[in-house]
């Protein structure tokens, strides 16, 4: 047994490659997910890689170590403990108060800084924290990864002057496990067949309104889908407003430009089904959907209370309603004949759907009757449609934690299929004019991106 292997084998029972699906950051699913963050619950291992990595740069000069947070922070540590060289913590996000750095420790400008990483995939994310740290004056040449993934970080870091180092590939991983019984054939087989066929930088080609709406079995979808095409919209009017009679006013303004209207009843002060029978025939004559963003979060029967009584009634007249899946599949399987759209990522900063919450968020949504679409942040491998709200043309942020998007970004980069719009538009003197070239921008935005 060579000391790698003898490595990998000690490390396995740390848990560092899990098996199931798993999605990744860039939306892609994967049959395995690597984690070296358990790694730091042995001191020895960890001890041991971080001479391995050391050993790997011995012929680099270099001037401070910083480990990309958090899984490498650890590593970086050890590395700076065993070599003597300075560490420097890079933060993940800038604090916003204090002195804002987003390096901690002393550092000079021009000094060459090692950056260590845990697991390299694309390199996307590597190139943007090397972006951050070159921006604060330091050099960085050379990087040390524990794992390369083998889908294109290497190469693309390489194409932009940077040399990576890397302690195992994946394919190094499985087939050691797999030697000494630690895999089992089928689990080789589907992982090689993942590596082969889906680099994590494929380009995935987006379904048209067209073809979406062919592969659709959702009553609710097929037809917002169909408003899409024909209205030649993708844009949904979050009408956040308190008054009945300004969100009927806004409603008329706007109604021609979108597939469908928004609203937090619960925020209105005038609430009436007179109000709701306003809206829906201007639904009809313009054609939008009615869409309650009511977010409903309990145990099923409270759901189903909260869905069809109270003074809402939203069971009688919504087409659509928001739901978290965080009371599982039954608890979303209460909404019948409805729309449902499930949140499996807020635009909220410091929101608490982490990759892990995304990936069984999306399960229960898939999983469960009646889910027609998920509201994210980000691309999702999935066949269910995708809201994505944080969109303004003239705003990055808020006061209150909302960060924004561009129609371009949402439509180019997540592949969303509808972008919801509030301040955006009822803030504006103009609703109208502005509702137009959201529709406009939103449209030539999904154009491009197919
Ligand atoms: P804004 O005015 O464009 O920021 O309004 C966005 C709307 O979308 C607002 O009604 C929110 O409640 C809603 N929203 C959101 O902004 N972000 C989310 O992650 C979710 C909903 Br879920």
């Amino acid at each position: 047994m060579t000391p790698k292997e003898d490595f990998l084998l000690k490390s396995f029972p740390y848990g560092i490659v899990k098996f199931g699906n798993f999605i990744l950051k860039s939306g892609v699913e994967s049959p395995f997910y690597i984690d070296l963050r358990s790694l730091a619950s042995s001191p020895q291992l960890l001890k041991t890689l971080s001479n391995n990595l050391l050993n790997l740069i011995d012929h680099v000069p270099f001037d401070l170590i910083c480990g990309v947070p958090y899984a490498a922070l650890p590593m970086g540590t050890t590395m700076s403990l065993e070599s003597g060289l300075p560490l420097i913590i890079k933060r993940k996000e800038n604090k916003g108060y204090g002195t804002k750095k987003m390096l901690e420790g002393i550092f000079e400008k021009g000094q060459n800084c090692l950056l260590v990483e845990d697991v390299i995939t694309s390199g996307k994310s590597l190139i943007e924290t090397i972006e951050e740290v070159e921006r604060e004056g330091l050099v960085i040449t050379d990087i040390v990864v524990v794992l390369d993934r083998e889908q294109g970080g290497k190469e693309l870091l390489k194409s932009k002057g940077y040399n990576v180092h890397t302690l195992f590939t994946i394919n190094e991983v499985i087939d050691t496990l797999h030697k000494y019984n630690k895999l089992e054939d089928g689990q080789v087989e589907k992982i090689k067949a993942f590596l082969q066929s889906t680099p994590e930088v494929k380009p995935t080609k987006r379904l048209s309104y067209k073809e979406k709406e062919a592969a659709t079995t959702h009553s609710v979808g097929k037809k917002l889908l169909q408003i899409a095409q024909e209205k030649q919209s993708n844009l949904i009017c979050s009408a956040d407003l308190t008054k009945a009679s300004e969100i009927v006013d806004l409603a008329s303004k706007v109604g021609d430009n979108i597939v469908a209207l928004k609203l937090h009843v619960d925020i209105i002060e005038d609430f009436s089904l007179q109000m709701i029978s306003q809206l829906q025939e201007l639904a009809a004559e313009k054609k939008f959907l009615l869409f309650e963003d009511r977010k409903f979060a309990d145990i099923g029967n409270t759901a189903s209370l909260q869905f069809n009584q109270g003074i809402h009634q939203i069971s009688s007249w919504a087409d659509m309603i928001t739901a978290h899946p965080i009371g599982g599949e039954q608890s979303l399987e209460v909404f019948k004949n409805i729309g449902v759209v499930t949140i499996v990522e807020m635009s909220s900063k410091g929101a608490l759907t982490d990759n892990h919450y995304v990936t069984k968020a999306l399960e229960v949504s898939e999983n469960a009757q009646g889910v027609m679409g998920v509201v994210a942040q980000r691309k999702i491998a999935s066949n269910l449609l995708l809201f994505t709200p944080g969109v303004n043309l003239a705003s990055k942020n808020d006061t209150k934690g909302q960060q924004y998007n561009t129609p371009e970004y949402v439509f180019k980069e997540l592949a969303t299929d509808f972008m919801i719009v509030g301040r955006g538009i009822y803030q504006s003197s103009d609703p109208q004019k502005i509702a137009r070239e959201y529709q406009q921008e939103g449209w030539s935005a999904y154009l491009n991106s197919l």
